[in-house]
């Protein structure tokens, strides 16, 4: 087919004889450096005639035949600078390391790489245009290169290691998204960690040597990482490190890591000689080996102190080692101060491993979030940077996407805009039940690393903003009907999702999670069927309703994932637990309690709370009243004070409430509404909490001897310390043997 120029092409609309050919400007990822569109739009080739094709870089031209076999009609011309085919095009091509020159115009095709790798790149972005063009290609110029070399992934995570399967497909989505960079570090593979010494067994080489080729066609570069702990001073260990690294060499592989990171007693100089000892007798030995990288036992600001141990390690081991860093802390975007402070120190640019969307310290929750907060500067600012990403290599593929956005081209990166490509690129045919599950799979939930993301379940947030606070007070019925919408809504995309579980990759590796996202639509259904009955005062109904809840939320908690024999970590599945689950939750626990003051009509089918939400007095010991002296002020704590205060009754007064986040009971002074946290002491401020709900939510114990007393118990502190009395003051701590923690009353105003 000819192209038919535009105003043909309208009027032969215009008279309906054809149908509309639009020019269609195909999305490229990584986002390319220049685009220029054209008007006209090109035949997609059927097959190609093909020059050039002998002299071009052989993985980018297999990449190309294999998408359109050679015999056809439409002129392709591919090649490097230097090579003949392009030579009329030289002044074209970027004269950037991996740039390439792409032209698509109704004469021909000319892909012309600044190198091998920009040839082989040139060949992805036509596959994508071609792939988004549906019949409807564009004449189009294109100019590109990277901003930064190396950018890719770790496999650093622990838990259970990708698949080969896994990895092959990976390799694949590297290559299509110019991604260049892997490194191989799975914490559980016994033959990376804890028996470093071995070698692989016969199947696992196979396997490796397989993943090295697939690597190598997509244009990734697979470094093996050893991680030999504090094994490395002896002469027998570094034998035995040069040993497996001959092995690994003998399989096919040339680059290496050697990871020592979440270790203790290390020293910066003992590494140090090691990695020059391995240079020297092993990277040199070879011509083909290129320099380790290395990561560090300090990591991170956080662990770094002043420097010494990085400072050290800079001066020490020779300059070509590349010396890995995640950033402030263990888990953190990277910004430009971050690297400013370590480069001085480690006397090089830092290698960067970035981790995120790892999962491995909040293994209920997967990160489906947009990838954002890392500075623009820094990928130009690094020797390499590469994403650790979670156990689920699926799931992960809509961070790493966005990953190869972001270092290939940073100062156009749009963190949203890049998300929501990468859902379409990920789910096709899917996207929109995909994109409603990942905005339900973005929070992190508590964890160690403090690292929380907020941009969960817009349309269910704009909603409970809404008509959240309004449905406690009564009667809602649009509110109601919105609620169900958007949990219908949700269901739904559930089960189409579910219906591609069977042979999808991606949804078959995160159904856990969709069976607890559709539980989840379920139980807000019902949590909003609740709340019609109880303002039709109707019991019957509330009853029944609650019921299918508490059966659907015990149906929930029993989902797992990656239970299988011999599993390193399996998960319970957590969705929606920024939003979503406190709203559920919070509204059940307040409905029922509402009911039990209402009615007695079956209200045995609703758990009893150790006390109901409210205002207490807390009495002390010795029958004292546990007071807030300073209300109002700044920190301080709460007092035992002998005496009821009559003037200001509040600053005896608590309110005493579930917390749904933790599912503990969080103390509040009634007066000046602080919190009282894990030291028994009060926070700075009535409305900011700088904690987590964690350390400042308690567990309330009865006394199982009867004695009417209540034990209330630490939910920090890994929950074993009480709250005991130390003269005027609360003081939370472990409980000497026998001693009894029930020394609490509440009482009402
Ligand atoms: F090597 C490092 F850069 C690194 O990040 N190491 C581990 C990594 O394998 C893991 O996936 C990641 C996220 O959990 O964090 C590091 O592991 C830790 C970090 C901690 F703060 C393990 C225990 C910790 F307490």
């Amino acid at each position: 087919m000819k192209s038919i120029k535009q105003p043909l092409l309208a009027a032969l609309i215009a008279l309906g004889l054809t149908q509309p050919l639009m020019a269609r400007e195909v999305t490229v990822n990584p986002l390319p450096q220049t685009v220029k569109w054209g008007s006209s739009v090109v035949a997609t080739p059927q097959g190609i005639k093909l020059s050039g094709g002998d002299k071009a870089d052989p993985d980018a031209v297999a990449a190309l035949v294999k998408a359109f076999p050679t015999g056809g009609k439409t002129k392709v011309t591919i090649g490097s600078r230097g090579d003949k085919a392009v030579k009329r095009v030289a002044s074209l091509i970027p004269d950037k390391a991996e740039g390439y020159y792409l032209s698509v115009t109704p004469k021909e095709i000319i892909i012309a790489g600044n190198d091998a790798k920009g040839t082989f790149y040139g060949v992805q972005t036509l596959l994508q245009l071609m792939n988004g063009a549906e019949g409807e290609l564009t004449e189009v110029e294109i100019t590109d290169w990277p901003e930064s070399a190396n950018r890719g992934v770790v496999e650093g995570f622990y838990g259970n290691p990708w698949s080969h399967t896994d990895r092959l497909r990976q390799f694949d989505f590297y290559g299509a998204n110019k991604l260049d960079t892997y490194i191989y570090g799975p914490k559980d593979d016994p033959y990376h960690h804890s028996r470093w010494r071995e070698p692989y067994p016969a199947e696992k080489a196979a396997e490796l040597k397989e993943l090295a080729q697939a690597a190598a066609r997509n244009k990734v570069w697979f470094v093996w990482a050893m991680h030999p702990g504090n094994a490395i001073e002896t002469q027998q260990d570094r034998n035995a490190a040069i040993r497996k690294l001959e092995q690994m060499y003998e399989m096919g592989f040339r680059s290496f890591a050697i990871f020592f990171d979440d270790i203790s007693n290390y020293d910066a100089k003992l590494q140090a000689d090691y990695l020059n000892y391995l240079t020297d007798n092993f990277v040199k030995r070879h011509t083909d080996v290129t320099p380790l990288i290395m990561c560090p036992s300090e990591y991170n600001k956080l662990w770094a102190g002043k420097g010494e141990y990085l400072k050290t390690l800079g001066a020490e081991a020779y300059p070509e080692i590349r010396v890995m860093w995640t950033g402030n802390s263990v888990v953190d975007m990277i910004n430009v101060p971050d690297i400013e402070w370590v480069e001085p120190l480690i006397q090089r640019q830092p290698f960067i491993w970035l981790n995120w969307p790892v999962n491995d310290y909040c293994i209920d929750h997967l990160l489906m979030g947009p990838l954002y907060g890392n500075d623009q500067e820094t990928p130009a600012m690094t020797s390499g940077f590469v994403l650790n990403p979670m156990e689920y290599a699926e799931a992960s593929t809509v961070s790493i996407y966005s990953g190869a956005d972001f270092l290939w081209n940073s100062d156009a990166y749009n963190p949203q805009e890049s998300w929501e490509r990468a859902i379409k690129t990920v789910a096709p045919g899917h996207e929109e039940a995909f994109r409603t599950f990942c905005t339900y799979n973005v929070d992190l939930g508590q964890n160690t690393h403090r690292l929380r993301r907020t941009e969960e379940s817009p349309e269910l947030k704009a909603l409970i903003d809404k008509y959240g606070a309004a449905l406690s007070a009564g009667a809602t019925p649009e509110g109601d009907a919105a609620f169900k919408a958007e949990f219908a809504r949700v269901e739904a995309a559930a089960d189409e999702l579910l219906a591609t579980a069977d042979t999808m990759p991606l949804t078959s590796e995160i159904r856990p999670w969709i069976e607890v996202m559709k539980l989840l639509a379920q139980r807000g259904a019902k949590a909003i069927d609740m709340h019609s009955a109880l303002v039709a005062d109707d019991s019957v109904a509330f009853v029944n309703a609650y019921l299918d809840y508490a059966a659907l939320t015990d149906k929930s908690s029993r989902v797992e994932s990656r239970n299988f024999e011999g599993t390193i970590k399996s998960a319970n599945p957590v969705v929606g637990s920024l939003y979503a689950e406190p709203f559920i939750k919070g509204h059940v626990k307040e409905m029922t309690s509402t009911y039990r003051q209402r009615h007695s009509y079956r209200d045995d089918v609703f758990p009893t709370p150790v006390i109901e939400n409210g205002v207490y007095r807390i009495v002390g010991p010795d029958g004292a009243y546990l007071g807030n002296p300073e209300a109002g002020g700044q920190g301080g704590y709460p007092v035992w004070q002998a005496a009821e205060d009559d003037v200001n009754p509040d600053r005896q007064l608590w309110r005493i409430s579930l917390n749904p986040e933790t599912d503990r009971y969080q103390i509040i002074n009634a007066k000046d509404r602080r919190y009282v946290n894990e030291l028994g002491a009060f926070s700075n401020n009535e409305t900011s909490n700088p904690f987590e709900p964690a350390w400042h939510t308690y567990v309330i114990e009865r006394d199982p001897e009867g004695s009417g007393n209540f034990a209330i118990r630490n939910g920090g502190m890994g929950g074993s310390y009480y709250w005991m009395t130390d003269g005027d003051r609360i003081k939370p701590r472990r409980l000497n043997k026998g001693e009894n923690p029930y020394l609490f009353r509440f009482t009402g105003k």
